[in-house]
């Protein structure tokens, strides 16, 4: 009985491994002329409809990213990929969030300078202001799925980070980067054989043993 359960888990897990798609995080960059100061002055600069500023877009597999060394909360970072000599910038970082376990998660943002973090359209934290680098943290239930999110984040002048990590709040594991996003909870084909494929070992298993 116990070899059969953990056959199961077994399927279980090639079913998960196949089905998460390290699908990226959608960045949207801009580089301004003057100073910002609140998060309100962030999004006009994105929405840009005088369209006077510079805007470029990247994909991303994490949001962890300083033009200063600064690592934040899970060692290392990227760099971030705009200009280190400009200042004065935006970003607004979207995805959608997949979440195996409903739980309440401890969630941490650290960043130079402010940001708003949004989960399914609504706010859950943010830093309306301009500071050195800083953790905020916010603990929040999620449920099982997918969770659309928008991270916004700016640079005013000096040193420059952003970096969110997360972990579910009554685990001691350290907090790791948020990084399992997808567009879609329905299976691959692919997946499907390769549960299919699982079954026929759970099956073979089965067999074996009553031999
Ligand atoms: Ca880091
Ligand atoms: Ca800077
Ligand atoms: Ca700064």
């Amino acid at each position: 009985m116990k070899k059969i359960i953990s056959g199961f888990i077994g399927a279980s897990a090639l079913l998960v491994a196949a089905n998460v798609q390290a699908t990226p995080i959608n960045a949207h960059w801009v580089n301004l002329d003057s100073s910002l100061w609140t998060i309100a002055q962030a999004e006009e600069a994105l929405k840009d409809t005088n369209g006077q500023y510079d805007h470029f877009y990247t994909q991303e597999s994490v949001i962890d990213f300083s033009q200063n060394g600064y690592t934040g909360n899970v060692s290392g970072y990227l760099d971030t990929p705009i200009d280190v000599a400009n200042n004065l910038w935006a970003v607004q970082f979207t995805a959608d969030l997949n979440v195996a376990t409903a739980s309440d998660y401890d969630l941490f943002v650290f960043t130079d300078d402010g940001f708003d973090l949004r989960i399914d359209g609504s706010s859950v934290m943010s830093f309306n202001a301009n500071r050195a680098p800083r953790t905020s943290s916010e603990t929040i239930y999620l449920s099982e799925g997918l969770h659309s999110f928008e991270l916004i984040h700016w640079e005013n002048y000096g040193v420059e980070a952003v970096e969110w990590s997360w972990k579910p709040t009554h685990s001691s594991q350290a907090p790791t980067l948020v990084s399992d996003f997808e567009p879609s909870a329905i299976p691959e084909p692919k997946t499907m054989i390769l549960f299919g494929a699982g079954i026929a070992g759970l099956a073979a298993v089965g067999r074996k043993k009553r031999k």
